[in-house]
């Protein structure tokens, strides 16, 4: 037989920093490598340790390859159905739902970041194409941080990474990229070369701040009193840009007669810092320095995030480190996401975004399933979402799933939320369809195109879609709007407009086939100054934050919960070897990392008694675990820093809000960063 050989082209969909590109090599209709492609100048052809292992995932034992169904919720009895059979259930069920209430509010989508790839829209846009339905609204991730910048710079864009090498001083506020952002590491290592400082401020001493040359080891929350604190030695030193604040800010005035108020004893009890350290820090915000702060995710997931981010914000644009090569404030974008979104165009005459989407709180979901009324949720639908794993307020949130009358997950893998639910449909990964990739950090898009057949009976979440639509028009004509008979070239084409092609600089979204492109978006965000705020400046003061009812300048919100001594905040940042849930299922990323443990400063396991690798008890008002501890000096005292699943730290923590996200995304963000325990030793 002759051997059949092919290179094909792809990129990583996961909700991550990198996006990379990768080239598949498939013999016979099986990939047999999976490489990274140089073509892309941002992770130039190098993966992560996920990504290397990708052929462990598309091949796993464990994925799901046909339809199931099962018998009773929560049972473990499993049978097989056809997709014929499947969707039949799902749109008679929906149809039942309909007559029942006049209306499909009862049914509900929960998606979040399993697939980033534009042509995974197509789960909101058959929703859409169904007159009035409930829907997941927010963000477990960002919300908080995107937020400050829409008070701040009017919308939230990011320079080019490669900018990193042109700075001189580079602040890293709780961010961890060599565990999170890989491909980054080789701009910081660049930059340092060229004798740039790179501070890490973090609570951890992370494998980052390993690299740093000077960590300060910052008390949860507090940055936003580091930062003005900063700010208020600045002012006091004349040694802010006047120029750059009088051309293009707004409210300075406002911002300095708060600084003269705070009280520096105060600010320095709440970070925990020194006056010297502030004086060493504010040395290399000196005006001839360019200095770059890039703010991570987990920094802003607690109480004070986005005030915290406002008040970094304020301090670079002080020092009018804002549109300059090697400056700004590196955080996210989504400038590259403008797609024309026609995939989501699927409303029924009259209906738009607005009126056609009843939201449900994402990060409070729990209790809004339960409560929502009139009608109350009765179909779930869930894609791209370990829910139950990823989500605060799990016992809640058990109980709310079993009042449901049909729970439908699509997904790879039989998840723990995919094992509450009572039909399972199997989906393709990023090899085996067509899609188009954006980023949140870079500015490359990349493409898929399918290397391998599907995998069994998967479907793409397009393809299910498209047979959902086609199922409930045969039994009722008219009921979904969405376009199920256009191919997967016509749906990829109408995403694409002029303004995307002369960006891009193609002709034809085929032509990615050659490699990954660059958004010709300038390099350096906001070197035009043009904000895109109500003044067009950037805001120290902002009237649109006062309408939200949030403080107008960046405050210092002396962290609203106190501490009590008794207590640790229990942290878990993102791993190294997994991507949320995904991923902690391949035996090869995980040997080193198959224990869960919990890392304790040695200061308070002497005080409770607890020496390495001891069982301790780690309990609050809603949950406990029994974990191993092992003994650090590299963690802020008062922290538990947990090793392990999110889902573990999720079955001890309820809905805590953060303090912005409704601008961004509706709903405001989930503090997991702000939840506390208390400790035990287990006696064996
Ligand atoms: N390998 C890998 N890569 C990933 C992910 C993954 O799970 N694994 N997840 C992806 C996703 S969804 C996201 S959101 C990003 C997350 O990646 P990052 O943006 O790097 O965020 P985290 O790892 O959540 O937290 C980063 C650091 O913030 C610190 N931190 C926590 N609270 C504070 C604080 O109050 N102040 C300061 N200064 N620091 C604080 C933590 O100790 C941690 O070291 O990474 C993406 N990339
Ligand atoms: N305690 C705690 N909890 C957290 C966090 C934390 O730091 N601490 N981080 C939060 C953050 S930052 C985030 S972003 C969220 C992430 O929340 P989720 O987006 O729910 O996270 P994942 O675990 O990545 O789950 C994605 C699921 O999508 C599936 N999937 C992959 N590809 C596809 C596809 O093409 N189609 C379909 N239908 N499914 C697919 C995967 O197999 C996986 O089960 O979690 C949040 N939860
Ligand atoms: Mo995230």
């Amino acid at each position: 037989m002759p051997v059949k050989q092919k290179k094909t082209r792809h990129v990583c969909p996961r909700n991550c920093y990198s996006t990379c590109a990768m080239i598949g090599s498939s013999v016979n209709g099986r990939l047999v490598k999976i490489s990274g492609d140089k073509a892309h100048e941002y992770t130039k052809g190098k993966l992560c340790p996920k990504g290397y292992n990708y052929l462990s995932y598309v091949y796993h034992p464990e994925r799901l390859k046909f339809p199931m169904r099962q018998t009773k919720r929560g049972s473990g009895e499993w049978i097989r159905i056809s997709w014929n059979e499947a969707i039949d259930l799902i749109c008679k069920k929906i149809l039942e739902l309909y007559d029942r209430y006049y209306t499909n509010l009862s049914v509900a989508l929960n998606k979040y970041s399993g697939n980033f790839g534009i042509m995974h829209n197509s789960v909101e846009g058959f929703f859409n194409s169904l007159g009035q339905t409930s829907r997941a609204v927010g963000s477990p991730c960002w919300s908080s941080g995107l937020d400050a910048f829409i008070y701040d710079y009017g919308d939230y864009r990011n320079s080019d990474p490669e900018q990193l090498m042109n700075a001189d001083v580079i602040v890293l506020w709780g961010a961890n990229p060599v565990w999170t952002s890989i491909h980054s590491i080789q701009y910081l290592y660049a930059a340092r070369e060229r004798g740039a400082v790179l501070v890490v401020i973090d609570p951890v001493y992370t494998a980052t701040a390993k690299k740093s040359d000077i960590y300060v080891q910052m008390a949860p929350g507090a940055d936003g009193a580091f930062a003005l604190l900063l700010a208020k030695h600045l002012l006091e030193n004349n040694q802010l840009d006047m120029e750059f604040i009088a051309q293009h800010t707004k409210g300075f005035e406002a911002f300095r007669d708060y600084l003269n108020t705070l009280d520096i004893n105060d600010l320095l009890k709440e970070c925990k810092q020194s006056y010297e350290v502030i004086e060493r820090i504010a040395q290399l915000f000196d005006l001839k320095n360019r200095v770059l702060s890039w703010v991570g995710f987990g920094f802003q997931r607690n109480l004070n995030g986005g005030q915290n981010l406002r008040a970094i914000d304020a301090l670079m644009a002080l020092t009018g480190n804002i549109g300059k090569e090697g400056t700004g404030v590196q955080y996210a974008q989504q400038c590259s996401w403008r797609f024309s979104n026609q995939i989501l165009q699927t409303f029924q005459p009259g209906y738009h975004e607005a009126n056609a989407i009843r939201p449900i709180h994402m990060n409070d979901f729990a209790r809004d399933l339960f409560y929502v009324k009139d009608p109350p949720i009765k179909l779930l639908w869930i894609s791209c979402r370990n829910l139950l794993e990823q989500s605060p307020d799990q016992r809640q949130l058990r109980k709310a799933l079993e009042e449901l009358e049909m729970i439908v997950t699509v997904d790879q893998f039989m998840t723990p939320t995919a094992q509450l639910s009572d039909i399972v449909l199997p989906t393709t990964t990023n090899f085996e369809e067509w899609d188009i990739v954006p980023s949140y950090w870079h500015h490359w898009i990349s493409i898929n195109e399918p290397a391998i057949s599907p995998y069994y009976e998967s479907k793409s979440d397009l393809e299910i879609s498209c047979l959902l639509a086609k199922r409930l028009n045969a039994l009722r004509p008219g009921f979904s709007n969405f376009p199920y008979e256009k191919t997967i070239e016509q749906f990829i084409e109408e995403e694409f407009t002029e303004e995307i092609y002369q960006l891009l600089g193609i002709h034809h979204w085929k032509e990615l086939l050659q490699g990954p492109r660059r958004m010709r978006f300038p390099k350096v965000a906001w070197s035009d100054y043009q904000f895109s705020t109500p003044s067009g400046k950037f805001e120290f003061y902002s009237e649109i934050a006062i309408q939200n009812q949030k403080p107008p300048i960046a405050m210092c919100m002396l962290q609203k919960r106190n501490k009590k001594s008794h207590e640790f905040l229990f942290l878990v940042n993102h791993g190294q070897f997994n991507l949320n849930s995904q991923f902690l299922n391949i035996d090869v990323l995980q040997n080193e990392n198959k224990e869960q443990f919990v890392l304790i400063h040695s200061y308070y396991a002497q005080k409770y008694g607890i020496k390495q690798y001891d069982q301790i008890r780690v309990f609050n008002h809603y949950g406990e675990i029994i974990v191993k501890c092992l003994l650090t000096e590299n963690i802020y005292p008062e922290i538990l820093l947990f090793h392990g699943n999110h889902a573990i730290a999720n079955s001890m923590i309820p809905f805590i809000p953060t303090d912005m996200g409704e601008v961004s995304s509706g709903y405001s963000g989930m503090a997991f960063n702000s939840n506390y325990v208390q400790i035990e030793l287990v006696r064996i």
